[in-house]
């Protein structure tokens, strides 16, 4: 009996071990990813113990107080990256050391990694891009090998990843913030944020050049945690040796998506691991240039609706250069397609604003970086969990910011720079981005617009992918904050906007000398000219609408006036010469009418009121009152 019993004893041992071991070896296994599951599961833990590997003196983190950097023409207080001396470990003066330069490139060679000392002898590269300039070599001049790489970079990551190796991880940024913002913002009294960054397949140099410059250009005091969501990436090197990389910064943390998330619900992922009164949204190929943080957290202290977006400043995806835009401009979603665009600020801002350094206010967002307070993001319910990979949930959280009783300000002093890509460098990983920005905009559509929805619709009547999935919950959500309808935010928020067949007049433009004969666009191409064109009924290049601005559009395209000639151009709110009067069958500009002439061309004439003058459109609808025209300024 006794015997038995422990046969029996010995039978299940030798089951649990045996299970044991199975669930080892399975979670040890490469993924489909070819990485495996088991490290990546990595958040304290493997922070813990990665920092054990990183010598004590070195996570030391004694502050870098900005201002004094500033104020420093020490050039010694920098320590640039030396990608091909990854030994050194610059000397840093008193203040200012926080990191290291020891082990700042991956253990193992990331795919492409130039052969420094190849690269050393026939380039400088010391100090490459310093200042945020652009640097660049000849391709021609590096041996085959070296050139093969330089071309897999760019074509793997949609930009020049050989190039901006060289630049290395760390560098200096110009502080090339407008004159008064200094002064305008300090950090005293400010909220401390948590940064959320989400990234798929990153580029090391770009990805860690972003949190570099995060360490660097903000005083540390205002930053409570750094969150880094790794929704999915496939590449080895973001894994453990970024774990290890980043374990010198002690408010870096790594969370990882088992499978690739998507960005909004992968940027409510990380959410949850915050804990600052204010989060911080950024793009994991940003730089954060001197001074960006200050300006994004000051005005949600007075008003916790308030959502704040920095200047965007584009790093060129060739050279790395960041280039400060040419003037301030506001951020707007296109009608009907929902895209995002930017536009030339509206007179009504002009003349809000008192001063160039004045926050700029946007009708919608980019949506890749912003502040917002945790209590107004929680009212709004966060990102739409129902909304996929890319694309949508910045027009989502435009229009619920502004209808539910906040606003999107941009406090121009803040800069940041922003690698704009040819194409997204997780494309293989993580297709459908563009059927899944669809799908998101229809959400859009479905829960915020009320009728406007229409329009969205009339535009994609051909588009296979509307498809809005369940919105019920988000419905529900909106009823619940107490949002404001739609027609709100276009009369108050975005009175400019011009939506195809909804202007202040609207169809088409017939005119009286040439019956059965319409305006015709003919095409959205700048310079070219318009024409008389037999009348259709199909709308497109024949659907004008007048805007309450004045402008008159078509195919998303402006009628522009100069001298005695008329041209498509583009629609920028802040010109002149594409403002136009309709009154008494006349469209004029300053006594000039548009005229048919001889060859069924429009031009300008002086107005006399002769028959070719005299124009009808099919629709009106009485002007907004909250539009500010050029003329009124
Ligand atoms: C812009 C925004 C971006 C986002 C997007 C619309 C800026 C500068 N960028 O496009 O933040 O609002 O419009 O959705 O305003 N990512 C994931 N998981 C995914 C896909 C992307 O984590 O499934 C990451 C990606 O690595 C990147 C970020 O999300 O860091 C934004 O993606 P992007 O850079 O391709 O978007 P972008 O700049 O074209
Ligand atoms: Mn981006």
């Amino acid at each position: 009996m006794l015997l038995r019993m422990r046969h029996l004893y010995v039978f299940f041992l030798s089951l649990v071990i045996l299970w044991m071991g199975l669930v080892c070896i399975f979670l040890s296994w490469p993924n489909s990813e070819g990485r495996r599951i088991w490290p990546r599961i990595t958040t304290g833990h493997t922070l813990r113990e990665a920092r054990a590997v990183i010598p004590p003196d070195i996570t030391k983190d004694d502050g870098n107080d900005m201002k004094t950097r500033q104020r420093s023409d020490e050039k010694d207080v920098y320590f640039l990256h030396q990608p091909d001396r990854p030994d050194e470990v610059v000397s840093v003066k008193k203040g200012f050391a926080s990191v290291a330069l020891r082990g700042d490139w991956p253990p193992e060679p990331i795919p492409n990694e130039p052969d420094f000392a190849v690269v050393r002898s026939l380039f400088n590269i010391t100090n490459a891009g310093d200042g945020g300039l652009g640097f660049g070599i000849d391709p021609q001049k590096l041996p085959p090998e070296e050139q093969k790489k330089y071309n897999n970079a760019l074509d793997v990551h949609a930009m020049n990843e050989y190039v901006s190796n060289l630049i290395g991880v760390r560098r200096r940024l110009r502080d090339v913030r407008m004159e008064g913002c200094a002064e305008r913002y300090s950090s005293a009294g400010l909220p401390q944020t948590s940064i959320i960054i989400c990234f798929v397949n990153e580029a090391w140099s770009t990805l860690l050049r972003l949190v570099h410059s995060i360490h660097d250009n903000t005083p540390p005091h205002l930053v409570k945690e750094v969150i880094l969501v790794d929704d999915g990436s496939s590449w080895d090197f973001l894994g453990r040796p970024l774990d290890v990389y980043m374990a010198r910064f002690p408010k870096v943390r790594i969370v990882r998506a088992k499978s690739g998330l998507g960005l909004m619900v992968a940027r409510m992922y990380g959410y949850k691991y915050t804990t600052a009164p204010t989060i911080t949204f950024l793009d994991s190929h940003c730089e954060c240039l001197p001074g960006w943080l200050e300006p994004l957290l000051m005005p949600l202290v007075a008003d916790p609706r308030v959502v704040t977006t920095p200047s965007i400043d584009a790093i060129d995806q060739n050279n790395y250069g960041i280039t400060a835009g040419p003037e301030v401009m506001v951020g707007v979603v296109e009608f009907p397609s929902l895209t995002f665009n930017w536009r030339n600020p509206p007179p009504r801002e002009r003349r809000r604003r008192t001063s160039n350094i004045e926050p700029i206010r946007n009708p919608a967002m980019a949506g890749g970086l912003f502040s917002i307070t945790r209590e107004y993001f929680d009212l709004l319910g966060g990102f739409d969990p129902g909304m996929k990979v890319w694309g949508g949930e910045n027009i989502e959280m435009s229009f619920k910011i502004w209808m539910c009783g906040g606003r999107i300000e941009t406090p121009v002093c803040s800069r940041v720079g922003h690698v704009f890509h040819k194409h997204a460098s997780y494309s293989k990983i993580r297709q459908g981005a563009q059927e899944a920005g669809e799908a998101n905009n229809a959400r859009v559509a479905e829960v915020w617009m009320d009728d406007y929805k229409k329009y969205y619709y009339d535009e994609k009547k051909n588009g296979q992918f509307y498809k809005p999935g369940d919105v019920s919950e988000r419905r529900r959500l909106r009823e619940r904050i107490g949002c404001k309808p739609f027609s709100w935010y276009i009369e108050n928020v975005y009175p400019e906007v011009a939506i195809p067949s909804d202007g202040v007049y609207s169809g088409e433009l017939r005119n009286m000398a040439t019956p059965n004969m319409c305006l015709d666009m003919m095409t959205s191409e700048e310079g070219k000219q318009p024409a008389m064109y037999l009348c259709h009924g199909q709308g497109h290049a024949q659907m004008f609408d007048m805007t309450d601005l004045g402008e008159i559009v078509s195919l998303g395209c402006c009628l522009r006036h100069r001298g005695g000639n008329v041209y498509v151009a583009k629609c920028t709110w802040s010109s002149e010469s594409h403002i136009w009067e309709y009154k008494d069958k006349l469209i004029s500009r300053h006594n000039n009418c548009l005229t048919v002439n001889a060859t069924q061309h429009v031009v300008m004439e002086e107005c006399s009121g002769k028959k070719s003058q005299q124009w009808t459109w099919n629709y009106h609808r009485p002007r907004r009152k909250n539009v500010l025209r050029i003329e009124e300024m």
